[in-house]
């Protein structure tokens, strides 16, 4: 696909449009490319609320852990207990509020400060995958959790408070936002087709090659046809399956093998520990069976053409529409080009 002038992509899973000037990028690389000097951090910094044997924020003490470590979050923004409460906004109103009960946990990584899902053995990234599955099994048969949010804030400017490598999970009562439109997407496609939607698009996009950035036996990363982030990469499972929880021992094998990878690569990048948003899409746990739906992962990173230049979405994006200057395709042959040894290792 080398398309040249401005034109409109459609994003499959969330039914909206990209606009992409191609033309507005024709030297994407040629530019300044500005290193920051990141101080590496230290394996334990006693000033860390989430380093092992230290207090949090809220006075209490960390255990002193090793490898993962999940805690109820202490500034939740969700609460379990809301449901009780009573709620009588009239069906006709134009001020509509519902009850969200939900839980809101932090999952450290591992013990270590300054280690980040790259730097990690592949044993340990797995870890990190079996606690995600455990707390995505265990919150999700709740009765009144019906999704769960798997996601990492990666640096500062993703707004990330603490620089010792952690996830969050937020497991909610209603389906959010984002899984709903993809949700309305996939049963779509699944009604319609007969079919599932990322297996399909997934099939054709291993046919074009152009967009895939790293594959092994059960994944696939790829810049999604329809991306809006410039470095933004999707993980496709290569078999049809919902969640996490679905996954067998070589299927968490493998995704911890995808996860260092591809986050290798964008440290490779500009060579600076990359700044993303990464979440979980994964099916309800609302007690249906789903099967339209199709576990992915999505990475969104901010960085556009070096350590210190992101792409904003103001403006035109805020107001109209999502737009990007570099192509997924351009985007997929740079990630592509990378090692996948880090660069801190070399
Ligand atoms: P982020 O860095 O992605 O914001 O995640 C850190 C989370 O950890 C954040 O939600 C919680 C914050 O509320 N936290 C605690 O629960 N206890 C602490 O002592 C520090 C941070
Ligand atoms: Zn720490």
């Amino acid at each position: 696909m080398s398309l040249d002038y401005p034109h409109r992509r459609f994003n499959q899973l969330t039914r909206e449009w990209v606009l992409v000037s191609p033309h507005r990028a024709r030297r994407p690389w040629l530019g300044q490319v500005e290193k920051t000097s990141q101080a590496d951090p230290p394996a334990y910094d006693p000033g860390c609320y989430l380093c092992p044997g230290n207090a949090r924020a809220g006075g209490v003490k960390n255990p002193d852990y090793t490898g993962t470590f999940v805690f109820d979050n202490d500034f939740a923004a969700l609460l379990p207990d809301t449901q009780s409460e009573t709620h009588d906004t009239p069906p006709d109103s134009l001020f509509v509020t519902e009850p969200e009960p939900g839980i809101c946990r932090v999952v450290c990584f591992s013990s270590r400060h300054d280690l980040t899902l790259p730097e990690l053995s592949p044993a340990e990234v797995k870890e990190v995958i079996r606690t995600w599955t455990d707390q995505t099994h265990e919150l999700g048969q709740r009765d009144f959790i019906n999704y769960v949010q798997v996601f990492e804030n990666k640096g500062a400017m993703m707004g990330c408070s603490n620089p010792h490598p952690h996830s969050q999970i937020w497991a909610v009562n209603h389906l959010p936002n984002e899984p709903q439109k993809e949700y309305q997407a996939q049963q779509r496609h699944w009604l319609n087709q007969n079919a599932c939607l990322l297996c399909d698009y997934l099939a054709e996009e291993i046919q074009r090659g152009e967009r895939i950035v790293a594959e092994n036996r059960d994944f696939t990363a790829l810049v999604p046809f329809w991306a809006v982030w410039p470095f933004e990469i999707i993980v496709i499972a290569n078999h049809h399956c919902g969640a996490l929880t679905d996954l067998n021992v070589l299927e968490q094998t493998a995704l911890a093998d995808i996860l260092r990878r591809v986050t290798a690569r964008y440290d490779n990048l500009f060579e600076i520990s990359f700044p993303y948003s990464l979440g979980f899409h994964q099916a309800p746990t609302d007690g249906h069976p789903h099967e339209e739906w199709h576990f992915h992962a999505h990475f969104y990173p901010p960085l556009l053409r070096s350590a210190t230049v992101k792409k904003f979405m103001v403006g035109y994006e805020m107001l109209a529409e999502a737009q990007r200057d570099l192509t997924p395709e351009q985007a997929a042959e740079r990630l592509r080009g990378l090692s996948e040894v880090h660069y801190t290792a070399r």
